[in-house]
């Protein structure tokens, strides 16, 4: 199969040679390598053409030593298995919501934490800096590598019943969540029930009432048709998660330095493309989402919500009293 590399194959006839008690003499990266790029998205959506652009670039910079191939659409699987299958070396790059990651590593589930950043921009300085250094720390120990942070936005609530204007009307529905207990209590602070379940399920679930509703960027809203079966769009921008664009650190320890440094300085490229392509993908799918007949409100006042965020917060730090500093690093920066 093309997608079984060299490298892999090389270890596994690795693993044949010790367990026949030969000696092991496989030299990294001895011929042309090929990478398994994972990814929950569509083929038409900014992650993608950035994955796109970055296995390319690695092609072309390597000389063909480095290639690649990007299974789009969760064909190999949802986020949380395959932030698995990752750290194993069985897929070997893979842009990953950092949602579902802050369940391995919990440097990551900072960023989950409702309203932490300020905007967009904030975020971007924040991951770009300090913050993204301390939570790609906390990858790698769990053998994921960070190459470089992708932007999705903020999400808003959707649900199938009526437009949320105050926490209050949440209470009593059944909203999807990403796979991640920190999202659990987000919900139930706000009395509605929540129920973790894979990207890929949500259409079916709203579609049948399995759940009233979810919360997405517009982008996902749009490129799942999630708008077809949940109308109510409610702009509370609760979450702003980036995504990384990370490498499995098996994968990873097979290349040379220089093929190394040639896939950092491509992943950071590769951002800089998808964050343009995603403000532009912001417009276009609310445009998109409204003219097939979505009810947008803006949520006027905010406060309620990050009012009643206070106790996820509270159990967070409880929980994780070494991650306070990188909370404040966030919360009191501008
Ligand atoms: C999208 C993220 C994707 C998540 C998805 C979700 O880009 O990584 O898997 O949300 O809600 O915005 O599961």
């Amino acid at each position: 199969m093309r997608t079984l590399n060299t490298a892999r194959s090389l270890a596994m006839g690795g693993a044949f040679l010790l367990a026949l008690g030969l000696p092991l003499a496989v030299a990294p990266q001895a011929q042309g390598v090929e990478l398994r790029g994972w990814n929950i998205h569509v083929p038409d959506y900014p992650v993608s053409h950035g994955m796109e652009q970055f296995i390319a670039e690695v092609a072309e910079k390597t000389d063909g030593r480095v290639t690649g191939e990007v299974f789009h659409g969760g064909v190999l699987g949802s986020q949380p298995d395959a932030i698995e299958q990752l750290r194993l070396g069985a897929i070997d790059f893979a842009v990953f919501s950092l949602g579902p990651m802050g369940q391995a590593v919990p440097e990551a589930n900072v960023v989950s934490l409702p309203f932490i950043f300020k905007g967009i921009d904030q975020m971007y300085s924040l991951m770009d800096g300090a913050a993204g250094d301390a939570i790609g720390e906390g990858m790698l120990d769990k053998g994921i590598v960070a190459l470089a942070w992708y932007d999705a936005g903020a999400r808003s609530f959707y649900n199938s019943v009526r437009p949320i204007n105050s926490p209050g009307d949440v209470e009593g529905m059944k909203v999807r969540v990403m796979n991640n207990d920190l999202f659990v209590g987000m919900i139930e602070s706000m009395g509605g029930n929540a129920t973790p379940m894979a990207f890929a399920e949500v259409y079916q679930s709203l579609r049948t009432g399995v759940v009233d509703g979810a919360e997405n960027n517009p982008p996902s809203y749009e490129s799942t048709n999630h708008y077809e079966v949940a109308k109510y769009y409610s702009i509370s921008e609760h979450l702003i998660i980036p995504e990384c664009l990370c490498m499995s650190k098996i994968s990873w320890d097979r290349l040379s330095a220089e093929d190394q440094e040639i896939i950092r300085v491509a992943a950071r490229a590769s951002a800089e493309t998808q964050r343009e392509l995603w403000q532009a993908r912001e417009r276009q799918s609310m445009d998109t989402v409204v003219a097939g007949g979505t009810v947008v409100n803006q949520i006027a006042d905010k406060a309620p919500f990050q009012d009643s965020m206070s106790a996820v917060y509270d159990k967070f730090l409880e929980q994780n009293p070494d991650l306070t500093d990188l909370v404040n690093l966030i919360r009191l920066s501008d």
